[in-house]
């Protein structure tokens, strides 16, 4: 998501670009289309929902890419609109879905590894690799994979991809080239699929279209369809630590940090070092900063953007950082009850020799 200042008088917020889509249902006889509404007026995806449900249905979903295309071609020319994809931070309800619109996943009819799925040392494992039973593993990961083209080009239901790529890569190339990666136990356990799998020779890691994660449709749709780009597709994944060093004596230090899902009123954005007591280096609610509880070494120093819980900037800026600020930095959001971990940052402070 792009920067999106206001001033700090509400009545007159200063959105960059920022449009949302709405929809509405119209019953055919044969098929079920939704109508895309495109609004410009800029909201708040929760003020934008209760909007859309209000004078429509309810924000846009998106059942497959020929909807995708409906989506985009409603949005003309602008660049960014809500739709009714969510999650609420904090809760790990990640579930298995299919990448195939349409194909459910359902938990008798799967063909896991031993002691898999296991998000193993405690990494969030969200996509699945398959030799002869399935692995959950993280989605960075490299594989070879294979597309299921549902018009079968070149008279093959399955085309086999020896180059090996991620989860969301392989899942675009097969969108872009055939169907999609090939999903359900149907296509997986197939013979021609088997046959395929079998020509590479040695048991080769293959990624099959499953995947888990925790968004939610607006309505309560349990369409599977994503259309995640890489970065955005971390779910659960804590972003790899990021180090940042300084030499003392500078100005200042950022400490970045975004975050991109949906922040309601109540939530709290922190920043923390467990190693101190008190833990918080700094915390906004939404009426502001509170310091109440700030450590004493951070008196003074740190600052975030004042709209940092509109914007999902949550930035912190330190200012004449010395030795004693070197740590672990916790960037979080909380709702008063759990909290989400949004970036762990290691901050380096280089003294003088
Ligand atoms: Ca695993």
């Amino acid at each position: 998501m792009t920067e999106k200042s206001f001033s700090c008088d509400r009545a007159t917020m200063q959105w960059s670009l920022f449009v949302l889509l709405l929809m509405g249902q119209r019953v055919f006889i044969t098929c079920q289309l939704y109508e895309y509404h495109f609004i410009k007026e800029e909201m708040r995806w929760n003020e934008a929902r209760a909007y859309c449900r209000e004078n429509y249905t309810d924000l846009a979903k998106v059942f497959d890419l020929t909807d995708m295309r409906r989506l985009q071609d409603s949005a003309q020319s602008q660049t960014q609109a809500w739709i009714g994809l969510y999650r609420e931070p904090g809760r790990d309800n990640r579930t298995w879905r299919w990448s195939l619109p349409g194909e459910e996943y359902t938990e008798n009819k799967t063909c896991w590894g031993a002691g898999e799925p296991n998000d193993y040392h405690g990494t969030p494992e969200n996509c699945v690799r398959t030799s002869e039973k399935w692995v959950d593993v993280i989605c960075t990961n490299k594989h070879q994979f294979i597309c299921y083209d549902e018009t079968m080009k070149d008279n093959k239901m399955f085309h086999l991809i020896a180059e090996e790529k991620n989860w969301t890569q392989a899942q675009n190339y097969c969108r872009q080239h055939h169907t999609d990666l090939a999903s359900g136990l149907d296509q997986i356990y197939s013979e021609e699929f088997k046959t395929l799998q079998n020509s590479t020779g040695s048991k080769v890691n293959l990624w099959i279209g499953l995947f888990r994660d925790s968004w939610r449709w607006s309505d309560g749709s349990n369409f599977s369809f994503r259309h995640w780009d890489m970065d955005s597709f971390n779910d659960g994944l804590i972003s790899q630590a990021v180090v940042v060093e300084v030499n003392e004596g500078k100005m200042f230090v950022l400490l970045p940090c975004q975050y991109s899902g949906v922040i309601f009123k109540n939530h709290t954005v922190m920043w923390t070092r467990n190693d101190l007591n008190p833990k918080t280096v700094h915390l906004q609610r939404e009426g502001g900063d509170d310091l109440r509880e700030q450590n004493q070494r951070y008196s003074e120093r740190t600052s975030m953007r004042p709209d940092a819980l509109d914007s999902g900037d949550f930035n912190l800026t330190l200012r004449k950082p010395t030795e004693s600020h070197s740590g672990e930095y916790t960037c979080s959001i909380s709702d008063g009850q759990e909290e989400l971990i949004v970036r762990h940052i290691w901050l380096q402070v280089k003294g003088h020799k």
